[in-house]
């Protein structure tokens, strides 16, 4: 089935709540036969939906589907760009793999690739990014801006401000964000960011952002590696969060930042982000590929880079590194 048509559908279902919509109504509005309404009805259901049908009365949704699909996203969806082209897969190995090859292919900005399940999940450095079926979101988005590359790091904590203020509208909790991409509540993380990119020395092709978040998990579902430092929206504000609006909302506060941040710069976002940033104004160790320093987090640049003071007043300048509060 093509998927204006069943977004037009399901767009009835919704519009007539628990209403019965009869299958007359519905062959005027697809203008089509009673034969092809029964043939769509028969798609949605393979698709999961759980629908009721009554004689004289008509159809009516008894259930939707624990799914994050194109259908689901693409109704109430109010952007322009990001999140208007859906690849959806129900298990993948890597979104951001995916979406490397789309960037490669061409794809359009805004072209989002998201699956309910990744068996090779990867974080920075090639670490693991667990993200079991169904309970996450887990997806990756391309970005086309035309900037030169060393701009690339502030699209991490754009995306981590797009990230909290969408959590923030749906579920009411307020995150932390500890630099430059954990998002964490209660001091426990439940958001990782990857952003990569595809560039030459001085344009950007594409950048892929990849997001995890720990929607509907429980406690005690996580892997044993990660029990004791991950939570879940759902271990937090104690409901079941509907996973598809939460990524609605991510495409929309992105966008909104995003468009801003092309217009005028990073200072918004930049403030913005030092509202919900933890780690800043602290004493804190930066563990980097060549080292740890210990210093005083003085704020970061306008490029996004850290600014370490250490004890000796020497000023460092951090751009990639796990950082840990002190306590003190
Ligand atoms: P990171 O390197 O900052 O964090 C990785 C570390 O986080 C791991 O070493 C582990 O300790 C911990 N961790 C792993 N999985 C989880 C989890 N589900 N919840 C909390 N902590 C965890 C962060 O990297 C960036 C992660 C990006 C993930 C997205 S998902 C969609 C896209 N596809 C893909 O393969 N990666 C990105």
């Amino acid at each position: 089935m093509q998927s204006d048509i069943r977004r037009t559908l399901l767009e009835m279902f919704t519009n007539s709540e628990d209403e019965y919509v009869s299958g007359q109504k519905i062959s005027d509005m697809l203008g089509c036969s009673r034969t092809a309404v029964w043939k769509h009805i028969e798609d949605l259901r393979k698709e999961g939906y759980e629908l009721e049908a009554v004689r004289k009365k008509g159809y009516r949704i008894v259930q939707k589907p624990n799914k994050v699909s194109e259908t689901e996203l693409r109704l109430g969806l109010h952007t322009d760009r990001i999140g208007q082209s859906i690849h959806y897969e129900e298990t993948v190995d890597s979104t951001q793999k995916i979406a490397h090859r789309l960037a490669q292919e061409g794809a359009k900005e805004g072209t989002v690739v998201v699956a309910e399940e990744q068996i090779a999940g990867r974080g920075r450095l090639d670490r693991v990014w667990y993200s079991p079926k169904h309970t996450g979101v887990w997806m990756s988005i391309i970005l086309r801006p035309p900037l030169p590359p060393q701009r690339a790091p502030q699209l991490t904590l754009l995306t981590a401000v797009a990230v909290v203020q969408a959590i923030q509208e749906v579920t009411g909790i307020s995150p932390d964000i500890k630099w430059p991409n954990d998002v964490l509540i209660n001091g426990k993380k439940a958001v990782g960011i990857l952003t990569e990119m595809q560039a030459d020395a001085d344009r950007i092709h594409s950048v892929i952002i990849g997001i995890g978040i720990n929607v509907n998990q429980n406690s005690g579902h996580f892997d044993s590696a990660i029990q004791d430092i991950a939570t879940s929206l759902k271990i937090e504000s104690g409901e079941d969060i509907n996973r598809a609006l939460l990524m609605q909302t991510i495409f929309a506060k992105l966008e909104q930042l995003y468009d801003e941040y092309l217009t005028n710069g990073f200072k918004l976002i930049k403030l913005l982000w030092e509202a919900h940033a933890v780690s800043i104004g602290k004493h804190i160790v930066a563990r980097t590929l060549t080292g740890s320093i210990e210093g005083f987090a003085k704020g970061i640049t306008d490029e996004g880079i850290l600014l370490l003071e250490d004890a000796y007043g020497q000023m460092h300048q951090i751009h990639s590194a796990d950082i840990e509060l002190m306590n003190r």
